[in-house]
């Protein structure tokens, strides 16, 4: 009796290692003989009472190697038939099929606009010049004859940086050209593209942050007529070769004389007499002849050289160009907003 019970247990054994599971069917009937509830080890548990007493721990380790291999066979066949799925799997794939398509991004406004001005600025010579967004107050004021009462200069105009106030968020880019100015000889013949910074309230038409390129060319002889010029070029290639332009005498601290650009955009609709206020002119960009001041700040010397700069507002033609009514959309980072410039890539 109890040999039967050894030689029972040792058979269950031996079929347990040599199993094999070609499908999921024969993995299942496995399951239910040997690790389901109701498998063929348990029913000889009940046996060890007619055990003698000696031969009872050694049945019962047996028993428990025999529930413990189970167990583990069941796994391996499990793997191994799951591992045979995927490899049928991957036979099925066609590997020579196209790829799926591939979404593509849509360029922001500002950029779209930004690398345009930048192509046509490229295109008569000029290199682009980079330079930190936080800066000091040199190369943001005071090199560009900002003076210390200037109201520009305002804790309540511009961010200055709480452990060291000499530093600030720069508020135009000209500080990029104080720099190069300082560490380059003329010719110069740079545009500075870049974020800047205000500490001004946020509104449909004013942010605290806004992008510019402005633009500087020094060198011999150079004077207001080759400014007007370069400007009637760059007007005529932002807004086609029938663009007219005109100069208003201005105010910047930087330059002497100084002059705002005006584009003529039209009066057909009422929209045209709104944003131009009813004068069918928009305005487009700053310029002027470089202060002396600045080019001696700077290690220029204002007796030999000469030069122009301008400078203009990325967001505000990018809001003409496509006709945004409101500066915030460019900051807000709404697909809504940003997917349809897909077509300008
Ligand atoms: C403007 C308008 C006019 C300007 C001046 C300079 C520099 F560095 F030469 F002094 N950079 N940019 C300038 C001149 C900027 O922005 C409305």
């Amino acid at each position: 009796m109890s040999m039967d019970l050894f030689e029972q247990l040792k058979r269950f054994i031996t079929e347990i290692e040599q199993a094999q599971a070609a499908d999921a069917e024969a993995l299942e009937q496995f399951r239910k003989k040997f690790v389901g509830a109701k498998n063929v080890i348990k029913p000889l548990q009940k046996g060890i009472r007619e055990l003698e007493a000696e031969q009872r721990p050694v049945f019962g380790q047996l028993l428990n190697k025999a529930k413990q291999l189970a167990e583990e066979k069941y796994k391996a066949l499990k793997a191994s038939i799951e591992a045979g799925q995927e490899a049928e799997e991957v036979d099925k794939l066609d590997l020579t099929a196209p790829a799926e398509p591939l979404e593509l991004g849509a360029r922001h406004p500002v950029a779209i606009v930004m690398d345009r001005i930048i192509d046509v600025f490229s295109r008569i010579g000029f290199t682009i010049a980079q330079g930190p967004e936080i800066e000091d107050d040199w190369h943001n004021f005071t090199a560009m004859n900002t003076p210390e009462d200037h109201p520009a200069r305002d804790m309540q105009d511009t961010y200055y940086l709480m452990n060291d106030p000499a530093m600030l968020l720069r508020t135009h880019t000209s500080s990029v050209q104080s720099r190069v100015m300082e560490s380059q000889k003329p010719p110069i013949r740079i545009i500075a593209p870049g974020r800047v910074y205000r500490n001004e309230t946020i509104s449909a038409r004013s942010h605290c942050q806004f992008h510019q390129v402005e633009g500087l060319y020094i060198d011999e002889g150079v004077s207001f007529a080759d400014m007007k010029q370069t400007m009637l070029y760059f007007a005529r290639q932002m807004y086609g070769p029938d663009a007219r332009i005109r100069l208003r005498p201005s105010f910047f601290p930087f330059t002497e004389p100084s002059a705002e650009m005006d584009v003529y955009w039209g009066l057909q609709s009422e929209t045209d007499y709104r944003i131009t206020k009813g004068t069918g002119w928009l305005e487009i960009l700053g310029c002027g002849m470089v202060d002396p001041n600045v080019l001696e700040n700077c290690g220029i010397d204002p007796n030999r050289y000469s030069g122009f700069a301008f400078g203009m507002g990325i967001e505000r033609q990018a809001m003409l160009q496509y006709r945004i009514g409101d500066i915030r959309l460019f900051f807000e980072n709404d697909l809504r907003f940003l997917k349809q410039f897909k077509a300008a890539l």
